[in-house]
């Protein structure tokens, strides 16, 4: 079989001095960072729909990359199999050990759903060959729900119940396919799921219907056999605005009124996180205390554009914040890094593709390597104990141990004006993060 990517070898880690573009500088696969291999904290994932599909087209003008990978896109089969076949030479050159897919990434959807389920069984043969003989393994599924017309009022939330029962329909599909590929996560990313106006809307009964679907998908993929972990990927926005699942308190609000806290954990995305006006840690770190942290969808966004632009990550102080998270949760589980990100517009060749992913895995790689020295550095942990420590004896405990209510309290207060809490010394320990990272 010819290559795809003939400028691309397969690309090895030759470290911090080394000039070579095609090379990692920072992602070495087998080193231990923390009494794991850097591979298995990270856990690299490529996403097939910008990897293999999405050809740069914006609001404007049609796309400028050319993902026909030589074969006429009319013969759709032949062309699912390229792109397989594409997806898999690169992930190997690359060391992407896991991909994440969208049903309507893998083949193209015919008009009927009995044609287009024959088609993404046939598909996912051949990728399934293709798992077996390289190792490269499935990290999530899901199902595209937002793309078709039907999907304009949402799918789940749909004011149809046909189209709910559509949805419903394809979701067991999709999780059937998951399975089938051995994949250890299935997202539910509701980009529809939300609202133009409430003039139109009953949304009491649309958010009753997204936990509806939910729970049929769940109670579904377990009676198959299923053990991998549901996420929610929250997003406020783009395609619509109130999405439900706005950011991650929120999605974790609805889990909890309709009885899916223990079901679902969170897809985590960057760009997400900061059209939310959150930051990317932020977003992490609330997933953390509420027991629902997952897996990431590693991209970043700019914040002069108010939209996802999905660009690799390249931002080492985020990767850092992002894995001082990752680590301080236990690392992942089930989850990992997915890269659901794409090149620019301008960069369209095959090769900016490799560079777009051998710079996100390293900027992670580094990241990586930051937040272990800002842990085993100490300073940072042992300064937010200290600030915290008034909890650990006195009447700090007394409340944590519930022996002390209002009245303790008063009479506790009545005897002593408190001090001012310590200096939160921001200044200080932004400093000392520059510090440990590039001293
Ligand atoms: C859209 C997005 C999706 C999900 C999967 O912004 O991030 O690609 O990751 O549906
Ligand atoms: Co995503």
């Amino acid at each position: 079989m010819s290559e795809f990517f003939p400028q691309i070898p397969v690309i090895p880690y030759k470290g911090d001095c080394a000039c070579d573009p095609l090379s990692f500088h920072y992602y070495n696969p087998d080193e231990i960072i923390l009494g794991k291999p850097m591979k298995d904290h990270l856990r690299f994932a490529m996403a097939w729909w910008h990897t293999l599909c999405a050809e740069g087209s914006d609001m404007f003008g049609p796309g400028t990359a050319d993902k026909s990978f030589g074969v006429c896109k009319n013969d759709f089969m032949a062309h699912a199999k390229a792109k397989a076949d594409a997806g898999f030479e690169l992930m190997q050159k690359l060391g992407i050990g896991y991909f994440c897919f969208h049903d309507a990434d893998i083949v193209d959807e015919a008009d009927t759903l009995a044609e287009t389920n024959r088609r993404l069984d046939e598909i996912t043969d051949y990728i399934k060959e293709k798992m077996d003989k390289t190792g490269i393994k499935c990290l999530w599924g899901t199902c595209n729900l937002f793309s078709h017309k039907r999907f304009m009022g949402g799918a789940g939330t749909s004011p149809s119940a046909d189209i709910f029962a559509y949805a419903a329909a394809k979701v067991k599909k999709a999780i059937e396919l998951t399975v089938k590929l051995g994949g250890t996560g299935y997202v539910f990313w509701g980009g529809r799921e939300g609202y133009e106006t409430l003039l139109n809307t009953d949304m009491g009964l649309e958010l009753s219907n997204m936990a509806r679907l939910m729970r049929m998908a769940i109670d579904y993929a377990r009676s198959i056999g299923f053990a991998g972990d549901f996420y929610i990927e929250p997003k406020p926005k783009e395609p619509s605005k109130h999405q439900y699942d706005t950011d991650v308190a929120t999605a974790c609000n609805f889990l909890r009124a309709y009885g899916l806290i223990d079901d679902v954990k969170m897809n985590i995305e960057s760009n997400h996180a900061t059209l939310a006006a959150h930051t990317f840690q932020h977003e992490l770190r609330t997933a953390s205390v509420n027991g629902v942290f997952g897996s990431i969808d590693a991209n970043q966004g700019d914040l002069l554009l108010g939209w996802d632009t999905d660009q690799f990550p390249s931002d080492v102080f985020d990767a850092t914040y992002c894995m001082l998270e990752v680590l301080k949760a236990g690392g992942f589980t089930n989850g990992g890094l997915n890269f659901d990100a794409k090149t620019r517009r301008m960069s369209y060749t095959l090769e900016d593709l490799a560079h777009g992913f051998i710079t996100g895995m390293d900027t992670f790689a580094l990241g990586l390597r930051k937040a272990a020295k800002i842990i085993e550095d100490g300073r940072l942990d042992a300064f937010v104990d200290e600030r915290y420590a008034s909890w650990k004896s006195g009447i700090g405990a007394d409340i944590m141990d519930g022996k002390a209510g209002l009245k303790e309290l008063e009479a506790y207060s009545l005897k002593k004006e408190p001090d001012l809490p310590m200096s939160g010394k921001q200044e200080l320990l932004e400093g000392m993060i520059n510090r440990i990272m590039f001293g």
